[in-house]
């Protein structure tokens, strides 16, 4: 087989990468490990900043978005007992957040990719990306018994944290940079009307929590929990207790529980691949770079990334012009470690951190009400949540 650009992962940065360069004429094909279906279960998502919801309508797969997303236009942060609103519209120019899963916008590129006849590979075993450093690189993998080769111009890494193609990069040639956090998320899912109708981020002494929602009728809840728990110890009704303590009591009392469609427990980690060119292979959304999730921008950096691949690419082609390779690294880092900084300090902000004593959370109130008593601090919330401007 050959083709202009193997993507490696079909994820929401492969998908929206192979849909943008179908777009501009630039044939591709998606190479997965997994099979279709446990892509689309894996839950994981659920805020779209302007960014993305912009990038739907550029392809066209903004059908269903428009139809069940809901806009909203502010977040709650619960501390010392009391909720308090960021008007994000207000303090950010008029901006809003998106409440999209990504297992919805997965589906959504998914059937866009197949009604537009693109191939892409499931259940692709043992990848391997070759000849990245020349000028006819390549991508194989094994499939029902035999190998099978892409020759291709350009290989895209958007296959995650766990991937082939950061670890396939020189050693000599890439720099890691890391910051493991000591505890993890309980996530649950489930057919219940949310608690409130934004998000509330809580800042409790027992603990983070997060009440999201994907509709008026599906919410997605988040504990902090000890990086040594394992899911099958918090059965639904404990979850729900320990919800519950966390909140304050108006919400409590408004908390409609119910049995849970998915449950799982997520690491938190900081993680920055610099650079994120290496030849003729980019890497693109977490391939290159982890955040926590508590600044939801996870998804939406993989977006800016392949936005800026797609243009680069595009130029490449049309005008055999290397300028927007060449500045690939430099334009995505730029906005990835602005995106970092925010999710770690909003993480260190609202979670317990037991290791660094009482005076830990003392200080966080502090800040937090300091936030709240001035309109920068606002600002800064606001403006960094519904996510900074792209680059030129
Ligand atoms: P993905 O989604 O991990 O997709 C990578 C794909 O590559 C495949 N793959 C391979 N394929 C072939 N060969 C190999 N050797 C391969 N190795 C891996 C994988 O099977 C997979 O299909 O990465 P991508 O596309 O870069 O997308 C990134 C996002 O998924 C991620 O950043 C977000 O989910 C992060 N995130 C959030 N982001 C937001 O913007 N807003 C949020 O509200 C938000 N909440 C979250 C989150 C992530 C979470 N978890 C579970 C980490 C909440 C949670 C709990
Ligand atoms: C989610 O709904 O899964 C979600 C929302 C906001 C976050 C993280 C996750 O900050």
């Amino acid at each position: 087989m050959r083709t202009q650009v193997a993507i490696v992962g079909a994820g929401p940065s492969g998908l929206f990468l192979g849909q943008l360069l179908h777009k501009a004429g630039i044939d591709n094909i998606i190479v997965e490990r997994r099979t279709e279906e446990y892509v689309l279960g894996r839950i994981r998502a659920g805020i779209l900043e302007q960014v993305a919801v912009d990038l739907m309508e550029e392809i066209g797969v903004s059908r269903h978005m428009r139809a069940e997303g809901l806009v909203h236009e502010g977040i709650e942060l619960l501390f010392d007992g009391q909720r308090h609103r960021v008007d994000l519209k207000k303090y950010s120019g008029g901006k809003t957040v998106m409440v999209y899963g990504q297992t919805e916008v997965t589906r959504d590129l998914m059937q866009a990719r197949a009604e537009c006849g693109l191939t892409t590979v499931y259940s692709a075993d043992d990848v391997e990306v070759h000849g990245f450093d020349t000028s006819s690189p390549g991508v194989s993998y094994l499939k029902d018994g035999a190998r099978h080769q892409i020759a291709c111009d350009f290989i895209a890494g958007c296959d995650g944290a766990h991937g082939v193609c950061r670890a396939s990069a020189p050693k000599a040639a890439i720099r890691e940079y890391e910051k493991v956090y000591p505890f993890g998320w309980l996530g649950l899912l489930s057919d219940t009307p949310p608690v409130s109708h934004e998000l509330i981020y809580v800042n409790s002494p027992r603990g983070f929590a997060l009440c999201s929602q994907r509709s008026l009728s599906r919410s997605r809840y988040y504990l902090q929990v000890p990086l040594t728990d394992q899911v099958g110890q918090w059965s639904d009704q404990a979850f729900w207790d320990e919800l519950r303590l966390r909140l304050d009591p108006a919400a409590a009392a408004r908390l409609v529980t119910g049995a849970s469609l998915e449950k799982s427990i997520a690491p938190l980690r900081s993680f920055v691949t610099e650079p994120l060119r290496f030849g003729r292979m980019f890497l693109a959304g977490d391939a290159g770079h982890i955040v926590p999730p508590t600044g939801a921008k996870g998804l939406n950096l993989a977006v800016t990334d392949v936005k800026y691949l797609a243009t680069a690419l595009e130029e490449f082609y049309a005008e055999r012009s290397a300028a927007g390779i060449d500045d690939y690294s430099r334009k995505c880092l730029n906005r990835i470690w602005k995106a970092e900084r925010f999710s770690w300090w909003f993480t260190q902000l609202m979670h317990s951190f037991p290791a660094e004593g009482e005076i830990f959370g003392k200080l966080q109130t502090a800040e937090l009400d300091y936030l709240f008593s001035s309109e920068a601090g606002l600002r800064t919330i606001a403006e960094n949540y519904v996510g900074l401007p792209l680059a030129a």
